[in-house]
């Protein structure tokens, strides 16, 4: 009976060292993702409905964020509405994606190269710009 309880006792110890193991390879992981919603590039990061490094501009805290972008000529400009207030994307003075709700995702294809300006209708103090080059 004795060497029936020392197998039990290692079946036991092998239960227990076994999680041990995996948690020591686990720390190599980073853990280091938490830059999402990060757009301070001008790029989206994680953000719904826009993908990965596109010119992104994102409406939240009553402000445009970046307030300035750079994209190249072709490349489609994504807008989100991060906030419950309503905005606009109003380009050059023309209200071109009507009034956004929280999560809209508004996007826009420049004509060509040059320097827009972007306004929110509800808001004045809402300014960004886009340079196509
Ligand atoms: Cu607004």
């Amino acid at each position: 009976m004795s060497y029936l309880k020392y197998l039990r006792a290692a079946a036991l110890t092998g239960v227990l060292v076994v999680p041990v193991a995996f948690a020591a390879c686990g720390g190599g992981d980073d853990g280091g993702s938490s830059s999402n919603g990060d757009t301070t590039a001008g790029r989206a990061k994680g953000e719904e409905g826009v993908p990965d490094g596109a010119p992104f501009i994102d409406q939240n805290n009553l402000k445009f964020i970046p307030t300035k972008i750079t994209a190249n000529a072709g490349e489609k400009i994504y807008f989100k509405n991060s906030e419950t207030a309503l905005h606009t994307v109003t380009i050059d003075g023309k209200n071109e994606s009507g009034n956004m709700k929280k999560d809209h995702v508004f996007e826009w294809t420049p004509p060509g190269p040059g320097d827009y300006k972007i306004t929110c209708d509800f808001h004045p103090q809402m300014k960004s710009e886009v340079v196509v080059k």
